[in-house]
C-alpha cells in the first residue's frame, strides 16, 4: 500500500472525511458506475430513487428504488450489491419478479476518486433476476473541474431476453461549478445488438458541507443502477417515460460504532506541564471545539477533553506553539502559554473545528 491510499485509509476511518474520501456524486453521472472503491473499513450504502408520475386524471406514481450496499476491503478491492426493487427486467418476457438482485466485486488498479488523471475499476458482477454474468471496466478522468466518464459493459443474458448475449457502451461528463456543487450527464446503450432504447440522466449534485454525503437531484429513462439497468431505458411501446429522483450517499465508517462494543476508553493526560494552573476548559463533543474563544493570563494553562468517540487534535494554525499529539476518546491534553497573543488552531483531522485561545 502506498503513502496515499495509507493516509486516505486513515482518514477513511475516522468520523467524518474530506469529500473524495467517500463516493462522491460529483464525480459520476447517475447511470455511471464509476471507479470509486470505498476505503477499507467502510460500508458505503447509496439510495437512489427514481419515479415515474402517470399523466392526469390519475398521476398514479410509479416508484423505482435501487440500494448500493459495499463494503471496502483495502488494497482497492470492494464488494457490494445493488437491490433494485421495480427493475425495468420485470417488464420483459417470462420475467417472474420485478426484484433485480446484482452482487459485484471491484478492483480499482489504477488512480483515485478525485485525483487527477486516470481511474481504472473492473466490476465483475452477477445478476441474479437475468441469471446473467455482467462485467464491467470504467474509466475515469479528472481534470480540475471535470470528470470525463467511460464504460464498456459485457452482459451474458439480457435482461427480459434469455439467452440474449449484450456489449453495452457508455459514456458521461461531470462539471464541478463549486467544491460543492456540480451537475452531470450520461448516455448509455446496447450496441451488440442494439436492443431497447438507449439509457440517459442529467443531475444536479450536491455536496452536503461539513459532511460525507453527496445528494443529486435526477432525471432519467433507466429504472434501476445494475450494470444492464443502467444501460437501457425504460420505454414501454410508443411511450417516451421520464423519470425524476434522487440519490443520496452515505458512507457508513465502521470505527464510528466501536463503542457499542467497548467500554469507555481509561482516561489519559496529555501535555500537562507541572505547575500549570489550567484556567480555561474546553470540551470537543460532536466534532466541536466547545468553546470558540477562551481568554487566559500569560503563564496559564488550557485542558482540552475528548468527549468524542473519534480522536482529534489541537493543533496550532501556522505551528505558532507545538500542537498537541493524537488526542484519543476520554483523553484531554493541557497546553501552558508563555507569551501572550491570539492562538487559533484547529483539528487535524477535522480541519472544520477551530478555536482561538486568547492570550493577555
Ligand atoms: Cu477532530
Amino acid at each position: 500500500m502506498n503513502r496515499l491510499s495509507l493516509a486516505s485509509l486513515t482518514l477513511g476511518l475516522s468520523l467524518v472525511v474530506a469529500p473524495v474520501d467517500a463516493q462522491s456524486l460529483l464525480y459520476r453521472g447517475p447511470n455511471m458506475g464509476g471507479t470509486w472503491v470505498p476505503d477499507g473499513g467502510v460500508v458505503q450504502f447509496n439510495f437512489l430513487h427514481r419515479f415515474y408520475v402517470f399523466p392526469g386524471p390519475s398521476h398514479v406514481v410509479d416508484n423505482h428504488p435501487t440500494f448500493t450496499l459495499a463494503a471496502g476491503l483495502g488494497h482497492e478491492i470492494a464488494f457490494g450489491g445493488w437491490f433494485a426493487t421495480k427493475s425495468v427486467v420485470g417488464t420483459g418476457a417470462g420475467a417472474q419478479s420485478s426484484n433485480e438482485t446484482q452482487v459485484f466485486a471491484r478492483w480499482r488498479p489504477v488512480g483515485m476518486e478525485g485525483k487527477e488523471g486516470f481511474s481504472i475499476a473492473l466490476t465483475p458482477a452477477y445478476n441474479f433476476l437475468a441469471k446473467s454474468i455482467d462485467g464491467e471496466l470504467g474509466v475515469d478522468w479528472t481534470r480540475g473541474a471535470l470528470t470525463l466518464q467511460g464504460a464498456a459493459r459485457g452482459i451474458s443474458r439480457e435482461l427480459g431476453v434469455p439467452g440474449a448475449r449484450q456489449v453495452a457502451l457508455a459514456g458521461g461528463v461531470v462539471a464541478r461549478l463549486t467544491r460543492y456543487i456540480g451537475v452531470s450527464a450520461d448516455l448509455g446503450s446496447f450496441v451488440a445488438p442494439v436492443d431497447g432504447r438507449a439509457a440517459w440522466s442529467v443531475a444536479i449534485d450536491l455536496l452536503i458541507p461539513g459532511s460525507p454525503h453527496t445528494f443529486s437531484f435526477q432525471a432519467s429513462n433507466a429504472t434501476s443502477a445494475t450494470i444492464q439497468g443502467a444501460s437501457i431505458g425504460y420505454a414501454p411501446t410508443g411511450s417516451t417515460r421520464i423519470l425524476y429522483g434522487f440519490e443520496f450517499t452515505i458512507p457508513l465508517h465502521l470505527k464510528r460504532f466501536a463503542p457499542w462494543f467497548h467500554k469507555s476508553p481509561a482516561p489519559v493526560t496529555l501535555g500537562a506541564p507541572a505547575g500549570a494552573a489550567v484556567a480555561a476548559e474546553i470540551r470537543m463533543t460532536a466534532l466541536k471545539f466547545r468553546a470558540d474563544t477562551v481568554t487566559i493570563s500569560t503563564g496559564q494553562a488550557v485542558r482540552w477533553t475528548n468527549a468524542d468517540p473519534v480522536e482529534h487534535t489541537v493543533t496550532f494554525d501556522g505551528a505558532a506553539e507545538p500542537g498537541s499529539p493524537v488526542i484519543p476518546p476520554n483523553g484531554s491534553y493541557v497546553h501552558r502559554f508563555e507569551k501572550p497573543g491570539k492562538y487559533p488552531y484547529h483539528c487535524t483531522p477535522h480541519p472544520f473545528m477551530t478555536g482561538v485561545v486568547v492570550v493577555k
